[in-house]
Parts: C-alpha cells; sequence; structure tokens
C-alpha cells in the first residue's frame, strides 16, 4: 500500500524506495522464473553487451508464468496506480543481469511531459560498493533533467537509455564524481523510479541479477499522447540497436547468419492470448497495439 507521502516522494524526487515489497514466498518464485529467463538469454547472445555487461530479456512468456503476470498483479498494478494515477499501462517484465563494473550515468528517457515508471527488484544484496543503483533525486523535472545530459557519455538525450550509443568522445562524468543517492537493496526490496530519472550504478560484480516492472502513465490529452508515443518510438529504435550488435557479435564469435539464435519478443504469444481472463492486460494489450509496441492481432 502507497502511501500519499511515498506518492509525493515520487513525484518530487523521481525515485522511492519499496523495502521488503516482494516477501519470501514470492521471492523464491521469482529466483526460479529469473533463472529460466536467464538459461534462455544466454542461449541467445554470443557475449554481454558493452561497459554494463548486460544481457536483458523478456519475462513475458509461458516458461516463466509468475513474471509474465506480475505487472497486473494487486501489489505491483495499485503502487504504480497509486504513483501514476489510475489507468497506468503495464508495459514491461524484463530480467537483467549485469556482470561490468559500472552502468554509466544515463536516463531511459528524457522525453519531456512523459509519466513513467519502473520497479527494480535485485535479487543479491547491493551496496555502494557492491552495484547498487545510485540515482540523482529530482532530475527527472525540467529543466534540471536537460542541463545533466553534461555528466553523459551519450551525445543525443533520446539515445540515453541505450548501449550501443556508448562510443562517443564525451568523457561524461565518473560514476563516484557525482553525489547521487545509493539505493542499497536486500532481495525483496524494490525500486521505483521514473524512466526521466538519471541513474548509474559502480562496483557491480559478474552476475548481478534484477528484475523490472515497466509502467507508463495512461495519456489524459493530446501532449502526453504524443509523449508517449515518442517514447514507444524511441524504445523500439533502441532495441533494433540492441538486435544488430548482437547479431553482429556473433557473426564477430564465427556464426553464419542463418545460425544465429532468434531472440524472444517482448510480448509472447502467450501473454497476448492471455489476456482472457484479465481485465487489465486486456486494455494494456489494446493500448501497446495502438502505440505500435506491440504486434497487432
Ligand atoms: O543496475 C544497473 O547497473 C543499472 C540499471 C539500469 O540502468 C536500469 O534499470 O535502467
Amino acid at each position: 500500500m502507497v502511501t500519499a507521502q511515498q506518492a509525493d516522494f515520487f513525484r518530487l524526487f523521481g525515485f522511492l524506495p519499496l523495502p521488503g515489497l516482494f516477501d519470501a514466498d514470492e521471492l523464491a518464485v521469482i529466483e526460479k522464473e529469473y533463472a529460466v529467463g536467464h538459461a534462455e538469454a544466454s542461449k541467445v547472445y554470443s557475449a554481454a553487451l558493452g561497459v554494463r555487461g548486460q544481457m536483458s530479456w523478456s519475462n513475458m512468456r509461458d516458461q516463466t508464468p509468475f513474471l509474465a503476470g506480475a505487472l497486473e498483479t494487486e501489489k505491483l498494478r495499485t503502487a504504480a496506480e497509486a504513483l501514476l494515477g489510475p489507468g497506468a499501462v503495464g508495459v514491461m517484465s524484463n530480467g537483467n543481469v549485469f556482470s561490468g563494473n559500472l552502468t554509466e550515468w544515463h536516463a531511459d528517457t528524457s522525453v519531456s511531459g512523459f509519466r513513467s515508471l519502473k520497479f527494480v527488484a535485485y535479487l543479491d544484496p547491493v551496496d555502494a560498493d557492491s552495484g547498487a543503483l545510485r540515482v540523482l533525486p529530482g532530475s527527472h523535472k525540467d529543466p534540471w533533467h536537460d542541463e545533466l545530459l553534461a555528466i553523459s557519455v551519450k551525445e543525443r538525450l533520446n539515445t540515453a537509455g541505450n548501449p550501443e550509443s556508448e562510443a562517443s568522445d564525451r568523457t561524461g562524468f565518473p560514476v563516484d564524481a557525482v553525489p547521487a543517492r545509493v539505493c542499497t537493496s536486500r532481495p525483496g526490496d524494490v525500486y521505483a523510479f521514473d524512466l526521466r530519472t538519471w541513474h548509474a550504478s559502480l562496483n557491480g560484480f559478474p552476475n548481478r541479477r534484477m528484475c523490472s516492472f515497466t509502467y507508463f502513465g495512461a495519456p489524459h490529452d493530446e501532449a502526453q499522447s504524443a509523449a508517449v508515443r515518442s517514447v514507444a518510438k524511441q524504445f523500439g529504435r533502441e532495441a533494433q540497436f540492441r538486435e544488430l550488435r548482437r547479431q553482429r557479435d556473433w557473426i564477430a564469435a564465427g556464426a553464419r547468419p542463418s545460425g544465429i539464435p532468434r531472440r524472444e519478443s517482448q510480448y509472447s504469444p502467450g501473454w497476448l492470448a492471455g489476456a482472457g481472463g484479465n481485465e487489465h492486460r486486456a486494455r494494456w494489450i489494446e493500448q501497446l497495439r495502438a502505440w505500435g509496441m506491440a504486434p497487432a492481432a
């Protein structure tokens, strides 16, 4: 249950700690399903991507039913609605593994007027010395958000969340040169952050495991709808960049184009078909299709 004060905190600072959101039973299922997703992902990547050493995958598939349905659970959905308003749209349930030492300062999007959040659950204990997420409180707000481009190694705000755009002659700021809030976390803890909030991590270790659950605020006017469509396009572009990079890595490792394993799509046929019993998922699928994020029926 998210309180009014927590919702104010999220609105003002662009992130929110939710300690112990997942209980031991949920955590046991999440760990098990994470391992299934990770094993599948390890087959489709020839190498982890970029300085982050990241592999990511969709958990919206039949083999991981808890994670596939997590967005519509009372716990996550009502928390998302408390932070983004009624009708918040569940967009992605993903797994991530990081084996690099750091994630550079970035925001997942810089589209102005866009309302969204990502719940992140690290499955290992993490702190400042072991790869905990760091956030810049208030950095989702304009004009501060855009000014922070100065700390980024990226050249264009709208590719800020894309590991492919790492190649740049900008130096940015080292992760620990920026005064930030370190999101120390134990398994079961969750942090919500606005996708416009600047974030990073440092001192990571191999196989740092994380699940993420993303929601977009329901747009209420044309400006908000335009912002969502712009983010949908950005995410599509970034997914294409990452896919090209993944394929290039296979070729570099000696694979023939015809031998490159196919990646799962974000929305599996099972997830799209399984909405029958769930009014929320059914509504989200309509929205995701209208935004061009999910394939047409
Ligand atoms: O844990 C990390 O290294 C970074 C996580 C991140 O960048 C994200 O979830 O968008």
